[in-house]
């Protein structure tokens, strides 16, 4: 944990503008709260259109630079996706960091992640959205860069930087792989066996390990953090009249996921659609 950072959160509503948003900004800060991040105040803000230099008016970007000042907070944090170049023109407006939810996501992961599958699956995410950000700033740079075909200093090292990323995301889903499969066997041997498989799923939060803890008097970590749980754990629990089953507890979601997570964590998701029963907790 890295101590208790404040900042503020600009909450940005997108049209229709049909939906309460106040649930949202309670997720919002929620999230960050999981990351070690405490929001001390919260900035609504529509946009119909995105403006291209700061994703926000000018007039809002400078209205918050004004908060900015009164309050002195450690970072700015932003419920949407914004471009790389839109971050950097927001940080130079108002001379502190700002992040986005998915980074705060990806460091809400990278920070429970525990067992070798889970820091893989973790680091995946993280490299796979670098990649998607590192285009965007490649098609930023040639576009501000030589004239037509030539290819600027910029856009090579991106190439090499991208080139490296690949390499690794190529290396670690071989890694993973190799780990998942350890895992299917033994997987295998149990669905061998006629035991019957029951997932819990449901969204972070809602007391899927504790269930789980105290049906098996296992201690799988529980928390009032979000996330708490990222690896799947797998118990065995004795069923009156039915025998021995294997709870399956699994990693929690929220609404918005973003994409890079639910593909790193396909795996978890596959092995909910195998269980015989899915156990829901809401
Ligand atoms: N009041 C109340 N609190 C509960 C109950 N079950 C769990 N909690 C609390 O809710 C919080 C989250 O519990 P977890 O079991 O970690 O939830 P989870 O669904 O596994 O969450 P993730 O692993 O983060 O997705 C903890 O602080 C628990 O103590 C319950 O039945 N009643
Ligand atoms: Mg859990």
């Amino acid at each position: 944990m890295k101590g208790n950072r404040s900042g503020i959160l600009v909450f940005v509503e997108r049209p229709p503008f049909s939906e309460p948003f106040e649930p949202l900004v309670e997720e919002m800060v929620e999230i960050a709260r999981s990351a070690g991040r405490s929001i001390t105040l919260v900035v609504p803000c529509r946009v119909r259109n995105p403006f291209p230099r700061y994703y926000l008016s000018r007039g809002k970007v400078e209205e918050i630079r004004e908060l900015i000042a009164a309050h002195a907070p450690d970072f700015v944090l932003i419920n949407i996706e914004i471009t790389p170049s839109q971050q950097r023109n927001l940080e130079e407006a108002w001379g502190i960091p700002v992040c986005t939810k998915q980074a705060v996501i990806h460091e809400i992961f990278a920070q429970r992640a525990r067992t070798a599958q889970g820091k893989i699956k973790v680091e995946l995410a993280r490299l796979r959205y670098e990649l998607s950000r590192l285009t965007g700033k490649g098609t930023e740079l040639s576009r501000t860069g030589g004239g037509i075909g030539t290819r600027g200093p910029g856009e090579q090292k991106i190439e090499v930087e991208r080139r490296k990323i690949k390499d690794r995301i190529a290396f670690l889903t071989r890694e993973l792989r190799r780990i998942e499969q350890q895992a299917f066997t033994q997987k295998g041997l149990r669905r061998k066996l006629g035991v019957l498989q029951v997932a819990i799923v449901g969204y972070t939060n809602a007391g899927k390990s504790t269930l789980m803890n105290a049906l098996t008097g296992s201690r799988v970590y529980a928390g009032a953090r979000m996330f708490a749980t990222l690896d799947p754990t797998s118990r065995r629990l004795f069923v009156p009249g039915i025998g021995d089953v294997i709870l399956i507890d699994t990693v929690g979601f929220i609404r918005e996921m973003p994409e890079t997570i639910k593909d790193a964590f396909r795996s978890t998701l596959e092995e909910v659609k195998e269980a015989d029963v899915i156990l829901e907790v809401i």
